[in-house]
């Protein structure tokens, strides 16, 4: 096995992505006239230094091109549409092989614990890891509880949810945080070496969100993966850089504030 390198990932050891997986898992719904272009958001990606984008491999493959590819791609090896609304399951739809092909310095898979469909995703993880790591890629997961009996915000579910991206071997675990600060303690030290991201949910005003990432990183995570409230922002350049001001340099929300101005 090759040694997992994620530093590639990483900025000053913290972490910022960028979300980009909304057109498959919401359709078209999130977006408008500038941030349906695919190309807009890879230029946000570029320009903002994210630490990586995350993207599906249909939009990697036409749009992963020229100087964007200086920024490291994840590329997400599942997704579904939100269509079927009961016993939600995500297949692979691209290979280990084919996102290495397409430049992607991490792979990404969603997986739904708690729905009856969990052992078929958590099978097909099981290879993802061993194919990845054979190549010496992180695998990032998408820790996202749901089922027909399951509370996705419920601390007991959170904290077990981390708790399988650990013992499923993911690298980092992209997971919702319900607003308890001493929860999302409790979710890292569940994930142990597993690195937890937090996402960004629907846009909300940028002080509140940056708030949120204060109490993210206060929590020991390793930073966010985020995409609405940065695409679809006015000044998605200005969010941006407050935001890196929390999570790579440690500043408050209110002195980051001030570069939103
Ligand atoms: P946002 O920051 O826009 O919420 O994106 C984060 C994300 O995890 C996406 O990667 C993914 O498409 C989406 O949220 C999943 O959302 P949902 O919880 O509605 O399935």
């Amino acid at each position: 096995m090759a040694p997992i390198n994620y530093n590639r990932l990483l900025h000053k050891g913290k972490a910022l992505f960028l979300a980009y997986d909304q057109g498959m898992e919401h359709g078209p719904t999130d977006f408008d006239e500038k941030n349906v272009d695919p190309d807009y958001i890879f230029n946000i990606g570029y320009e903002g230094r994210y630490s990586a984008l995350a993207v599906l491999p249909g939009v990697a493959e036409k749009y992963y091109l020229g100087p964007y590819r200086d920024m490291p791609l994840i590329v997400k090896l599942n997704g579904k549409s939100n269509m079927p609304k009961i016993n939600p399951i995500s297949r692979q739809i691209c290979s280990v092989d084919r996102a290495i092909k397409l430049g992607a310095a991490a792979v990404g898979y969603t997986i739904f614990d708690g729905s009856p469909n969990e052992p078929t995703m958590f099978h097909e993880f099981g290879k993802i890891i061993e194919q990845a790591h054979d190549h010496g890629l992180p695998v990032v997961a998408w820790m996202y509880p749901r089922g027909p009996n399951i509370q996705e915000l419920d601390n007991h579910v959170l904290s077990y949810s981390a708790r399988l991206g650990l013992e499923l071997g993911a690298d980092i675990i992209k997971m919702k945080f319900n607003g308890d600060v001493d929860n999302l303690k409790w979710m890292v030290r569940c994930a142990g070496k597993t690195k937890i991201v937090i996402s960004g949910g629907d846009k909300v005003p940028p002080v509140q969100f940056l708030n949120e990432a204060q109490k993210v990183m206060s929590a020991g995570c390793l930073g966010m993966a985020v995409g609405r409230n940065i695409w679809q922002s006015e000044k998605p350049f200005s969010v941006t850089r407050a935001l890196q001001a929390v999570i790579y340099d440690g500043k408050s929300a209110l002195e980051a504030a001030n570069l939103l101005k």
